[in-house]
């Protein structure tokens, strides 16, 4: 192996068959899945990289650590051990665990929206985050800097937060408008790219000018602080777990899908720094929806395999090789030509496919097409993310055109080796030289909420 990327830093000790299709059959089972990814069966699938949420291995430590979760309805050992593992990274006070990171956010985003009329001020809202928003009658804004879509442009923080445009939007809407800023660390739509710590401290400082609530939404926010210590001036000496907990200093809540950097399978947690009031308040809601709020949707042994995964989703070691692997697909591809969001982020590498396949529309997905065409070379599963997954504008109900047609293929963590992305980087080479034959899509059944995960469709003119 290559010295430039570092080799698992783990033995393999269990391992899952997994099953190989022939291009015949991946045709019937695309068809059969509405030619939609994610109605396909996982056993279906040779190479999953579908998502990085709650597809992760557990370590030995975990699997121990279950064993002794305390099943207690209400103020189990396993929430208090949980408890000082989350106030020890974020240094907040309050804490609620939740079952994954959406239960979190349609506990705590509603309970800033205090009338009609308000947003929320992203740098890019995730697709969860963004239906929370709307869901609690709020508007979602997103600002992020231009450079974020300059595919090509090298720049170390592209999921920075245009902070002239955070300002103007502030000063446009009326601060008394603004439910919060949700700082998206690393910012997932975006390709995975982090946000630097002068960026992060800075939102603070308009937030606070403001007064103005800042919420970390912390899914990656260990990637993210990995990626501050290799590029940011300043942080090369310090640890991971210090640079985490400055990020979370710039907040006063942190929401996380505890299903990423949190190294579970299933997840979240809620953490307020120190409002006592909206703790409380998150305490009355979190019981209809969740659960008890020292269970939060979580059974005990799951609060234990957390309090372990958070601290190995902080490991220097880990990190360095998560991000190699995905930086190793990554060169892969851009060394064949493919378009990708460069540099290469933290959980996945995005393929920008208005570039791969620009005789299809936004409205014809352009990255599901590629998507489909991955499946059906080499049974690989990834996913839209562009203007499908965007949706359409909740008041004119217009499709909405995202800036970025882009393909994710997302690497579970510690799931597959340097080969697997071998067998991927051949196949979206092979798919990339076949570009011309890639056909747009269009409805058969549109869902009206999050429409990505469970619409159906046709390739415009059939397959070939
Ligand atoms: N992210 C992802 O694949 C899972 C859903 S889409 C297949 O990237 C952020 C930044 C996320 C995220 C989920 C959530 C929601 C919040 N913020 O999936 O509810 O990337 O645990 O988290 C997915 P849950």
């Amino acid at each position: 192996m290559d010295k430039k990327y570092s080799a698992e830093p783990y033995r393999i000790k269990m391992v899952e068959p997994i099953k190989e299709t022939s291009r015949q059959e991946r045709e019937m089972l695309l068809k059969n899945a509405g030619y939609n990814p994610f109605s396909l069966k996982s056993e279906d699938v040779y190479i999953d990289l579908l998502t990085d949420s709650g597809t992760g291995a557990m370590s030995q430590e975990q699997w121990g650590a279950m064993m002794v979760g305390d099943e207690a309805y209400a103020g189990s050992r396993s929430f208090f051990k949980l408890e000082s593992v989350v106030r020890n990274i974020t240094g907040y006070q309050y804490f609620m665990p939740v079952h994954q990171g959406r239960g979190a956010e349609q506990v705590l985003l509603p309970q800033l929206v205090t009338k009609k009329g308000m947003y929320y001020i992203s740098n890019i809202h995730f697709d969860t985050t963004r239906a929370h928003v709307e869901l609690a009658g709020a508007r979602a804004l997103d600002c992020v800097i231009e450079a974020c879509f300059d595919i090509d442009l090298d720049h170390p923080f592209k999921g920075n937060f245009d902070l002239d445009q955070l300002e103007r939007i502030i000063n446009s809407k009326g601060k008394e408008n603004i439910a919060g800023i949700i700082m998206t660390i690393t910012n997932n739509s975006a390709g995975g790219q982090p946000v630097s710590m002068e960026n992060l401290r800075a939102v603070k400082q308009i937030a606070n000018k403001y007064q103005i609530p800042t919420i970390i939404d912390g899914a990656r926010y260990a990637e993210n602080a990995f990626f501050i210590k290799q590029r940011e001036k300043g942080y090369e000496d310090k640890t991971i777990i210090d640079i985490a907990r400055e990020e979370c200093s710039y907040a006063d809540i942190f929401l996380m899908s505890a299903k990423k950097d949190g190294l579970v399978n299933m997840g979240g947690i809620i953490a307020i720094k120190d409002n006592e009031e909206l703790f409380n308040k998150c305490k009355v809601t979190v019981i209809p929806y969740e659960g008890f709020p020292t269970y939060g949707g979580m059974n005990g042994r799951d609060m234990e395999a957390l309090s372990v995964g958070l601290m190995e989703g902080l490991d220097e070691r880990y990190l360095r090789h998560r991000t190699d692997q995905v930086r190793y697909l990554g060169d892969k591809l851009k060394a064949a030509g493919v378009p990708i969001q460069y540099p290469i982020g933290g959980h996945a590498v995005f393929v920008e496919c208005k570039r791969f396949a620009p005789h299809i529309p936004s409205y014809q997905f352009p990255a599901l097409s590629v998507t489909n065409a991955i499946y059906l070379e080499a049974g690989i599963r990834a996913v839209e993310i562009g203007s499908l997954l965007l949706g359409r504008d909740p008041d004119t109900h217009e499709n909405k055109v995202s800036e970025m047609e882009l393909m994710r293929l997302t690497i579970p963590r510690r799931v597959y080796t340097y080969k697997h992305m071998d067998v991927v980087a051949d196949a979206v080479i092979h798919v990339y030289q076949h570009r011309h034959e890639l056909k747009g899509y269009e409805f058969v059944y549109e869902s009206p909420i999050l429409r990505h995960f469970t619409s159906t469709f046709k390739p415009i003119g059939g397959l070939k």
